[in-house]
């Protein structure tokens, strides 16, 4: 805990910022988040994750107190305070304090955070090798319950799929909705390669990815056929190649699932080709830190 935070709009060293145990961020995991990335001084697709970060609190019907160009400002100032060129970055926003009930309208102020900290590749060797992965038992929390798209502090979902994931000896979990189609990783969207088409599932049943949207852009632009369509468990043991996307993970090959080769058992020619443009965008585009 290095460096400085923003609280509320304030500059705070790290290690002395604290939410009081009256939030119902913490009481509930009643708030909103992103995770956002810069590379080499620029902050990658800031536009997109800001917005999605307001379309999660319109959909909890949580206000954040400050403008989206506030925001904006607010995590370019959090990096340059920090002096950050490559950095992983966290805006939050909770309820704030209230009482014990579970009641938002007891709650008048939202709390604003924005945690900066230097970040490198997150599997580091894996990228070479590909990850192993686990279907999960726990299924993706339904649409019809909590819909995916929410990026709400209520990650136990997903904590439950990387304990299962942990537990059973993968580098990732793949969670299936509760029909039993294919929906994403515990922290990134995924994808199918068979016979040179990329398949990615809609994005009722997971998070609607950044870093998706972006591999979905670089196919396009190759004249890769890709299209969005249900993906089942035998789509994924049969395919040629699996990758998954993320912000932290960015594109990372899956080599082996429940024990099963995919394809080869390396990582393929397709998601290699899309990793390599995926790393020409991000330190090509994005929002400049510094002037
Ligand atoms: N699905 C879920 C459930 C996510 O949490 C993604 C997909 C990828 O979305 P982006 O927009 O980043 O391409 C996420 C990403 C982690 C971690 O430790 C990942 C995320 C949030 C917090 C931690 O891997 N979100």
């Amino acid at each position: 805990m290095e460096g400085v935070v923003y609280v509320n709009g304030s500059f705070v060293p790290a290690h002395e910022a604290s939410v009081s145990i009256y939030d119902h961020g913490f009481l509930y995991g009643d708030g909103v988040f992103e995770g956002i990335r810069a590379y080499n001084g620029r902050v990658f697709r800031l536009d997109a994750h800001i917005d999605r970060l307001y379309d999660s609190a319109k959909a909890i019907m949580l206000e954040i107190p400050l403008s989206k160009q506030e925001m904006k400002e607010s995590i370019l100032q959090t990096l340059r305070k920090n002096n950050l060129r490559n950095a992983y970055i966290r805006p939050i926003v909770t309820r704030g304090i209230g009482d014990l009930g579970l009641d938002p309208r007891k709650c008048p102020k939202p709390n604003v955070f924005i945690i900066t900290q230097e970040w490198g590749a997150m599997y580091g060797d894996l990228y070479d090798k590909g990850l192993t992965a686990i279907t999960v038992s726990v299924r993706r929390n339904p649409p019809e319950a909590l819909p995916p798209n929410i990026k709400s502090l209520n990650y136990l979902n997903n904590i439950l799929a990387k304990i299962e994931a942990n537990v059973k000896g993968g580098d990732e979990a793949i969670f299936l909705d509760v029909r039993g189609c294919v929906s994403e990783g515990s922290g990134d969207n995924i994808f199918v390669v068979k016979r040179g088409h990329i398949i990615t599932p809609p994005t009722l049943n997971n998070l609607k990815g950044i870093t998706r949207e972006a591999a979905i852009e670089i196919a396009e632009r190759l004249d890769i056929p890709i299209k969005e369509a249900d993906v089942g468990l035998f789509d994924l043991y049969t395919a040629d190649e699996v990758f998954v996307t993320g912000t932290a993970a960015e594109i990372a090959p899956i080599v082996k699932i429940d024990g099963r080769d995919v394809g080869s058992g390396k990582p393929g020619k397709v998601t290699r080709l899309l990793m390599a443009e995926f790393r020409k965008l991000t330190e090509s585009e994005g929002t400049p830190i510094y002037d």
